[in-house]
């Protein structure tokens, strides 16, 4: 596994201030397959200036000039996607397959939706008797997630460049090498010097200095809901912009008319997908009384088809975090159906796919994001009590309806506060917006609404 011992800053690699370093393990074996440098505050401050001294001629460039460096840039990718696999798999630990279909595929087809975005998007309008123009926020400072390591960056960095942003990337620890993979592609695709810049390093350090540097315009965070709030006090602090995408306990209604067996497979297969850390899962699945002990039943059945299908979650913290969450439900009373907390294998950061029945509203199952394979399933009398359960916590990050007929599944989704729903299943779409209610983020992602949060508005009155 190639790594590189730079930082890529101003269009090279360039070595880091200091000697800290990242161990990248692999978590499917625990071996160490990689060490990338770790950079610092002053690191930080260099990338900033240099997308900073490329901001003004990046703004400038017209929109279709931004346009053929994404199409470059999705087409490097493409031509590098069998490399770009094997790093996620290394890295993340994710099925080979999987990494193909989704951790690439979709990151893909994100960056060919902002190739054509920023070709087609109007930057400026006519209201009454006023210009108005949307115009670059200036420099952006991405720091993402280890969970989808490609698209996380994508999701950022492509609206970023099409709206005539420069960017300074802090990727997550665990996951380094694909940031640089991706750092590689933007050279490949002639993206010019400075308009990308990427730090790899540690959260509390490097992440840290580059929320809090006043060189950057606009803060774009995707993790965790408490350092999402760190950031949003710091980043409100200096009244500097700020986009969060943070954690979800989504709900995944049942009504009496679906399909059960369907949306209880559907159901299963969108929890255990990715090992559970995906910020959008249904963890919560929501079943009619009547029908409960049958769901119950199929759930169980379906993750045990699971077994070791299924990769390890990124780190030894991670699973120890999701064992802790599973020893919590058994204590608390939840039934344990399938899985547990015992690790399925001497190595490797694996967990089984887990399932609870009997699972409460009240619960910490069922309130907490627990970011692996566990699905809780909750009982409900009627609609009003689902939707009660549905809305009942903190997030609101996304859900899922599944009825008969699609306009009773619309009709409840309407009253869900959450971001995005899906109506009997659903299908990615990389122009719908991304995004949470309540404590599940401010801002975002994807398609149009995507781009807007790079832009800012000035209007000109004649
Ligand atoms: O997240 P962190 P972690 C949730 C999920 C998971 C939990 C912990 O529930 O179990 O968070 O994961 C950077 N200043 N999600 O610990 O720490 C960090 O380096 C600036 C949901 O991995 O939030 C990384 O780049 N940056 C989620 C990024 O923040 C800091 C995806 C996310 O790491 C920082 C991931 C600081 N003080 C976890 N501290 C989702 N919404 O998809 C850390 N970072």
């Amino acid at each position: 596994m190639k790594a590189h011992d730079g930082l890529y800053i101003d269009g090279a690699w360039r070595p880091a201030e200091g000697r800290d370093e990242i161990e990248v393990v692999n978590p499917a074996d625990e071996q160490i397959v990689a060490r990338v440098p770790a950079g610092g505050a002053l690191d930080v401050d260099t990338a900033v200036r240099a997308a900073r001294s490329a901001l003004a001629a990046w703004a400038a460039t017209a929109p279709a000039e931004r346009a053929a460096c994404l199409t470059a840039l999705r087409d490097v990718l493409v031509a590098r996607k069998d490399e770009i696999a094997e790093t996620v798999t290394t890295e993340l630990g994710s099925p080979l397959a999987f990494s193909q279909a989704v951790h690439v595929a979709v990151p893909i087809a994100v960056a060919g939706s902002y190739a054509e975005l920023a070709a087609t998007h109007s930057f400026q309008e006519r209201v009454g008797n006023s210009t108005v123009l949307h115009e670059p926020i200036g420099v952006v400072g991405a720091i993402t997630p280890w969970n989808y390591p490609l698209h996380q960056i994508v999701a950022k960095v492509a609206p970023a460049l099409a709206a005539g942003c420069t960017v300074v990337l802090k990727p997550a620890e665990n996951t380094p090498l694909t940031a640089q993979l991706f750092a590689e592609a933007v050279y490949e695709a002639g993206v010019p010097a400075g308009v990308f810049n990427l730090v790899t390093g540690f959260g509390p350090v490097a992440g840290q200095a580059l929320a809090e540097h006043p060189g950057v315009d606009l803060v774009s965070f995707t993790g965790s809901t408490a350092v999402g709030k760190q950031i949003g006090a710091v980043a409100g602090g200096a009244v500097k912009k700020v986009a969060l995408e943070l954690g979800g306990k989504s709900a995944n209604v049942i009504l009496p008319s679906a399909d059960l067996a369907q949306a209880v497979n559907v159901g299963v297969a969108n929890v255990m997908s990715n090992s559970g850390q995906t910020c959008s899962a249904w963890t919560r699945m929501l079943v009619h009384r009547d029908q409960y002990d049958e769901a119950v039943e199929l759930a169980a059945g379906a993750a045990a088809k699971y077994g070791e299908r299924i990769g390890p979650v990124v780190s030894a913290k991670q699973q120890a975090r999701v064992r802790g969450y599973i020893e919590k439900g058994i204590a608390e009373g939840a039934r344990l159906v399938a899985g547990g907390p015992q690790p399925p294998r001497p190595r490797g950061y694996f967990v089984s796919p887990t399932v609870f029945a009997d699972v409460t509203p009240g619960m910490t199952i069922a309130q907490e994001e627990i970011f692996g394979p566990v699905l809780s399933l909750l009982r409900y009398q009627d609609e009003e009590e689902a939707l009660r359960i549905a809305n009942g916590t903190v997030y609101g990050l996304a859900g899922a309806v599944w009825a008969g007929e699609e306009a009773e599944a619309v009709a409840f989704a309407r009253r869900m506060d959450t971001g995005q729903v899906d109506i009997n299943g659903g299908r990615f779409n990389p122009l719908a917006p991304f995004g949470g209610y309540k404590q599940s983020g401010v801002g975002r992602e994807l398609g149009a609404h995507g781009l807007a949060e790079y832009l800012q508005t000035k209007s000109l009155q004649f």
